[in-house]
């Protein structure tokens, strides 16, 4: 009888040659020399260690223990074995922390992100805690409150396990999903003043039901909540700082009613809470909560396209390897031309992606040292939900392709392929959904020309560089879609609200597959003139010719 080989994986960072491509072309070589080692170990974890650890964990989930054996509340959760090792790596290495020490400027946030794209895929989304732990990190650092910043950032960005803190992100409740102004929960003073002085003296107890939320065994969230008598919506509520455990380990009058029993993220555990007069702190101010925490959004929404992207490239690599291992009709399926045909569709839309994350974490560096100019400025705020959207729809369609490339044994839960599909679907809809963040770009175009002219002055820089002949179609493709999304949205603007917003999905994904098809293009002819590699511009083409003008003839 013949056994099939599994698919296996390398060092994940040595064998992508798109994320070393990239990390030659972006960063300098001294810094380059610099880093390397620590992403050649994170790739040897990802595709070693940890990719073993993942596929013996499959079956463990996080538990939730209400009650002890003497009827005390207690609700204690459990984490997997997979998820308490990923804690430990992620400290160690500084998955968190190299964005903040700042060893190489603006380059240390590309050097996170490249660190998280290898650790995301073999740690079942451990992605989660640590992307709201940056979020408010950086939220923290900007909010200027001094008291908190020293109390909680040294552990944010700790290297000492014993030390990391994660914190969460509790936005989600029963009302607001995507409309966070709708929150219920409420903020009173605290009578007692004394309580967590030393973390701040503006004392508050939170009274409310929070509904989703990621990574409940975090030590500290922001939240937000609305101060006693404050207006509704948005502007009404406030961000707050809290703390989940006292000295003695206790919740702060915090419940968890139950673990959520979601689709996939089935390692996250992903908590109902009640707060009952949980102490917290403000972080600033007492209104314009959603605004606050837009800092901790834009992080965590970066994070999201990193996964996306690492998940893709996850999917296909192990699709790859099982090419070189599987035979059928007489063949390996590596020689059947229509099976590398489709890998090699996959490959386009993941190169594509990469570029476009990538570009985020590019300028959200340079955001952090202030090497940023104003159209820059603009370009990071349009850029952040149009990569978050285009790369969450991509991962979802690239990662069931691949599973499809398997056969039945994508299908089938013990090979570990399932999961990714489950753990992907996740991505367009946490952090906003296609549809809240459509909006979200029309919000961050504004109502001038001034983001929309940083975006295309971006494209025309990125194609100005393109020279090669193969790369003439791909560049057309990308500019006359960005020409027709302006066009589209002029006369939008013209036709009023309703009709900007109802396309406003089709815009959104439109600018961003042209932004991506750009990048690819400036990569790869980068590629050519630097490393005389012709093979890429196959995968622009590739890309130029899947769909990215998806306007189409939609009527105003
Ligand atoms: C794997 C990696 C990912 C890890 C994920 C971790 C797990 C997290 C689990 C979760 O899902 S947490 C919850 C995530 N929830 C959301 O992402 C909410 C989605 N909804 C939105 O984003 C809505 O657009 C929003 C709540 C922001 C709308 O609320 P409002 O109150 O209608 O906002 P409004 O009035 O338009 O904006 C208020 C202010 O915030 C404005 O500024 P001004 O006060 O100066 O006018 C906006 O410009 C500003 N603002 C909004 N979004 C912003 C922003 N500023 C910068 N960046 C943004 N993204």
């Amino acid at each position: 009888m013949q056994f099939q080989a599994p698919p296996a994986l390398g060092n994940q960072y040595e064998d992508d040659s798109v994320l070393r491509s990239y990390l030659r072309r972006s960063i300098p070589a001294d810094v380059l020399r610099e880093i390397e080692p620590t992403l050649v170990e994170m790739g040897k974890l990802a595709g070693g260690e940890l990719y073993q650890m993942q596929l013996a964990d499959r079956l463990n989930e996080p538990t939730l223990t209400q009650w002890d054996a003497w009827g005390n509340r207690i609700d204690r959760i459990e984490l997997t074995p997979l998820w308490r090792v990923a804690e430990r790596i992620a400290a160690e290495q500084g998955v968190v922390a190299t964005a903040y020490e700042q060893k190489h400027g603006r380059f240390s946030r590309v050097h996170e992100c490249a660190l998280a794209y290898l650790f995301t895929p073999s740690t079942d989304i451990y992605s989660c805690p640590l992307a709201m732990t940056d979020g408010a990190a950086r939220t923290l650092l900007g909010s200027g409150n001094r008291a908190l910043i020293e109390r909680a950032v040294p552990h944010l960005t700790s290297r000492d396990p014993k030390e990391f803190w994660t914190s969460g992100q509790w936005m989600t409740e029963l009302t607001g999903g995507s409309d966070v102004g709708q929150s219920e929960t409420i903020a009173k003073p605290d009578p007692d003043l004394t309580r967590n002085s030393e973390v701040g003296t503006q004392n508050w107890l939170l009274y409310g039901r929070k509904w989703f939320t990621s990574a409940a065994t975090s030590q500290i969230a922001l939240t937000l909540a609305r101060p006693e008598g404050n207006p509704a919506g948005g502007r009404g509520l406030a961000l707050f700082y809290l703390e989940m455990r006292d000295e003695q380990g206790r919740l702060r009058n915090i419940s968890i009613d139950r673990l959520k029993d979601k689709l996939g993220t089935r390692k996250v555990p992903t908590a109902e809470l009640t707060l009952n007069g949980t102490p917290a702190q403000l972080v600033l101010g007492t209104t314009d909560g959603v605004r606050n925490i837009a800092p901790l959004l834009n992080i965590t929404r970066l994070w999201n396209g990193i996964s996306a992207v690492s998940l893709m490239r996850r999917s296909i690599a192990l699709a790859l390897d099982y090419s070189h291992k599987r035979s059928a009709f007489g063949t390996l399926l590596a020689e059947k031309p229509l099976h590398m045909d489709t890998l090699a569709g996959l490959q386009a839309e993941t190169e594509a992606a990469f570029h476009l994350a990538f570009l985020v974490a590019e300028l959200t560096g340079r955001s952090e040292t202030g090497e940023i100019d104003e159209e820059q400025t603009l370009l990071l705020r349009l850029l952040t939900p149009l990569m978050k959207l285009t790369t969450a729809r991509q991962v979802v369609a690239v990662v069931s392709e691949a599973l499809e490339a398997f056969g039945g044994a994508g299908y089938v839960e013990d090979t570990g392929l399932p999961m990714l599909l489950r753990d992907a679907q996740v991505l367009p809809i946490w952090e906003g959904t296609t549809n809240v963040l459509a909006l979200d770009t029309l919000r961050a175009l504004g109502p001038d020309d001034r983001a929309f002219n940083a975006l295309k002055a971006e494209v025309a820089r990125c194609l100005a560089s393109v020279h090669d002949h193969r790369l003439v179609e791909p560049a057309r493709i990308a500019q006359s879609a960005l020409v027709h999304a302006e066009s589209w949205l002029a006369e939008a603007r013209k036709v009023g609200t309703p009709a900007l917003e109802a396309g406003a999905r089709r815009f959104s994904l439109t600018l961003g597959r042209a932004t991506e098809l750009a990048l690819l293009c400036r990569h790869v002819q980068w590629l050519q003139e630097n490393e005389s590699d012709a093979r890429a511009t196959n995968v622009a083409r590739r890309f130029g010719a899947s769909g990215i003008d998806l306007l189409g003839a939609a009527d105003l």
